[in-house]
């Protein structure tokens, strides 16, 4: 089963296209949650405000302002719960880790990402969530992407990965804490999604 997809590196799995058959139905399911949770960008402490805009779902969401990185199971912007996770994205992302040899992932967070054209995320690592053990798993949806995959130093220079419509990727075990980033995005249409990348990522954070 492994063998039709591809290792960036051990316990980063690259599956092309693997969500593409679900495709419609997470961005209807996704339309629901942003109608209640809206994408906003963000301010980071340092006060430079991101230039990807975002939402989470699930019992808890990753968020940013002038207090720093954190999870928090309210929605600064609403005041309320973040929505649920919708099933498809958790099963989805249960699967998708199965496949990658992590087969006990049950996600309680998703960082849902909107890239327009020009919007770029820097070199970073994910190490906000109290569970390291645990891979996080992306869906890459709409345009096309240039995904920066690092090392575990900031300096190592970061391979170019092509990420496109339907792709998942399985980041855990010794690649889970690599740094990792998005170059800006290349402006075109998307038939489903038109002029943007969106990108789920699902994480057991607490
Ligand atoms: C690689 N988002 O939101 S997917 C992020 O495509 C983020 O929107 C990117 O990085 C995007 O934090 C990348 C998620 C991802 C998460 C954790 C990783 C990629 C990773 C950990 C190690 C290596
Ligand atoms: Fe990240």
């Amino acid at each position: 089963m492994q063998n039709e997809h591809e290792q960036l590196a051990p316990g980063a799995l690259l599956m092309r296209a693997f969500a593409a058959p679900q495709s419609a139905l997470l961005l209807q399911e996704l339309q629901q949650v942003t109608a209640r949770s809206p994408l906003r960008r963000m301010t980071t402490r340092g006060g430079y405000r991101m230039s990807v805009a975002m939402s989470n779902c699930g019992a808890c969401g990753w968020v940013t302002d002038a207090r720093g990185y954190r999870y928090d199971c309210v929605d600064p912007l609403t005041a309320a719960c973040w929505p649920a996770m919708p099933a498809s994205f958790a099963k989805l992302g249960t699967c998708a880790a199965g496949a990658a040899g992590f087969p006990d992932f049950v996600p309680d967070a998703c960082l849902i990402s909107r890239y327009e054209p020009g919007a770029r995320l820097s070199l970073h690592q994910d190490r906000d969530e109290r569970d390291l053990d645990s891979p996080i798993v992306s869906i890459s949806l709409g345009l096309p992407a240039v995904f920066l995959f690092g090392g575990h130093r900031r300096a190592e220079p970061p391979r170019r990965v092509p990420l496109a419509h339907g792709d998942v990727v399985v980041w855990g075990g010794p690649s889970r804490l690599r740094f990792h980033g998005v170059m800006p995005l290349a402006d075109a249409e998307h038939p489903l999604l038109g002029r943007c990348r969106v990108n789920l990522s699902l994480r057991k954070a607490r």
